[in-house]
Parts: structure tokens; sequence; C-alpha cells
């Protein structure tokens, strides 16, 4: 059965939600991994601190098997393949965040912003993420701007510099402006490049877990080549490893793939 994609949504706000695309137990497999593999503290808010300082909320884990299992899991393909146009699709290691409820003194939110220059045609790039568990709208989950999505007169004609010298494409709307998007366990939400985007604060009570996941329409040489040797040797791409415990290899075998795994990752051509 094909998924149902709201491709009208997708058009006109910049995002949509795949309602319950992912089956639960391969979310758990997720969870299980961050808490068991990665000592998360899903369920002890006693050591939350731990992932409330600037980026450490992202998870160090990128080339799990229930990673895998749901990057090669057929009905996400569908939808990318559905979304793109075109059955040849390629992956990257993405990993996984748990960002618990906010306090004083944790990090803040990314700020709304484009991953590239909007206007750059050749990106050709959606973005996903797999709610891990129910995600209100208060609970540090996705935010967008569609309206800047859809006037790219109001799209940054270059970037700015962060306190690093990386360069960001920042957005101003006003908070009028400003969706935040509740999800399900399992809901798969992806998203154009030429939104505006961002992570939010939680003012919940419950830490919010989600698992960023994409099929991209290509991918050049050198990014294949790393994406490759991440799978063979456990370490993270080089693009990533200045993260907070990106440089290190991670301890489980490289993941199982199937035919189609082999293909997303550029394994086997198409
Ligand atoms: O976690 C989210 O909801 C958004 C993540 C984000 O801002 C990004 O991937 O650039």
């Amino acid at each position: 059965m094909q998924p149902a994609i709201d491709l009208e949504h997708f058009k006109t706000q910049g995002w949509t939600r795949v309602p319950g695309l992912i089956p639960h137990d391969l979310c758990d497999q997720v969870t299980a991994a961050m808490e068991n593999g990665r000592g998360v503290p899903v369920n002890d808010p006693s050591r939350w601190d731990e992932h409330g300082g600037y980026l450490r909320d992202f998870i160090p884990m990128w080339g799990h098997q229930s990673q895998w299992d749901i990057r090669q899991y057929p009905p996400l393909y569908e939808v990318f393949v559905a979304l793109h146009g075109q059955e040849q699709l390629w992956t990257v290691p993405d990993s996984c965040r748990f960002s618990p409820p906010w306090k004083p003194g944790y990090a803040e939110p990314f700020p709304l912003h484009w991953d590239g220059d909007p206007a750059d045609a050749s990106m050709r790039m959606i973005q996903g993420l797999v709610a891990l568990t129910d995600t209100s709208e208060n609970q540090g989950g996705f935010r967008c701007a569609p309206a800047l999505f859809r006037d790219s007169s109001r799209w940054p004609q270059q970037p700015t510099l962060d306190a690093q010298g990386d360069e960001e494409w920042l957005a101003d709307p006003k908070p009028s402006e400003i969706t935040h998007v509740a999800l399900n366990k399992g809901d798969l939400l992806v998203w154009t490049y030429r939104l505006p985007h961002g992570n939010s604060l939680n003012l919940s009570d419950r830490p919010r877990l989600a698992f960023y996941v994409a099929l991209h329409p290509s991918m050049d040489e050198a990014t294949m080549k790393a994406n490759i040797e991440c799978w063979q040797t456990g370490q993270c791409v080089p693009w990533w490893r200045h993260r907070h415990g990106y440089d290190r290899v991670e301890p489980w075998p490289s993941a199982d793939l199937t035919a189609l795994g082999r293909k997303l990752l550029g394994l086997d051509s198409w």
C-alpha cells in the first residue's frame, strides 16, 4: 500500500507529516539503543542536565542497526520517491536527538534557519525526522515559518557568520508566522530546504526524542565514500566529529543492509 502523503500541503507549506509511517517497534528499538548503547537517561530525570548544554542534545549514534532499519524501511523509501519524483536515492548517517525539558542555563534551541542558500535550486534537499515518542507542540519539536518559504523576497542574499565562523542562513519571521508541529510516535515529518525551520524550546515535562532521516536525489562521490567508510568502520563522517562524543568509533558491528539499504548507501549502484 502506498503511504498517504499530502503533497499539496508539502507544496504550499513546505513541509508535511506522514502519520504513523514508522512502526512503533522500529521507533522503540532506536530509543532502546540510545538508552542502552549510549547511556541516554530517557527515563531518569536526575541525569537530564547532562543533555542541557549546547549541542549536547545530539546523541552520538549514527550507524546502529535500529537506525538502518528505518533508513531502509521500504515505505520510507516510497515517501521520498514520491517527493523527489525519482527512484535513485541515497542516504546519510544522521543521528538522533534527546532534548530534555528546558530550564535556565540550558542551551537555547536553534534559531529559525535555512540549511543553505534557499535560492540555490541545485540543493533539491528534503530533510526528514521521525518522532520516537508522541511530541506535543510545546515539547521542543519542529517549528517553521511557511510564509517565508512562499516569499522569496524575504530570503537572505548572503549568509551571516556565527561565533565559530560558520555560515548561517537565519530567518526573521513574525511570531504569528511560526508554526509548531505536534507529532505522534512513528510519524515522519519532511520539509524542503526552502522552509526556514528549527527545533523549539521544550516547555513540557517530558524529553523530546527524534531520529533524523532523509534520502537524497544525488550524492557526490566524496560524500558517498565518507558515508560508506562510516558504515564500514563505525567512525562518524568527518564533518560531524566536532560534536561532543562524535569523535569515536561505534561499539556495535556494521549494520546488516538489505538490497535497498546497500543502494541507499552507495555500496551497490542503482
Ligand atoms: O529538530 C528539529 O525539529 C529541527 C532540526 C533542525 O533544525 C535541522 O535539522 O536543521
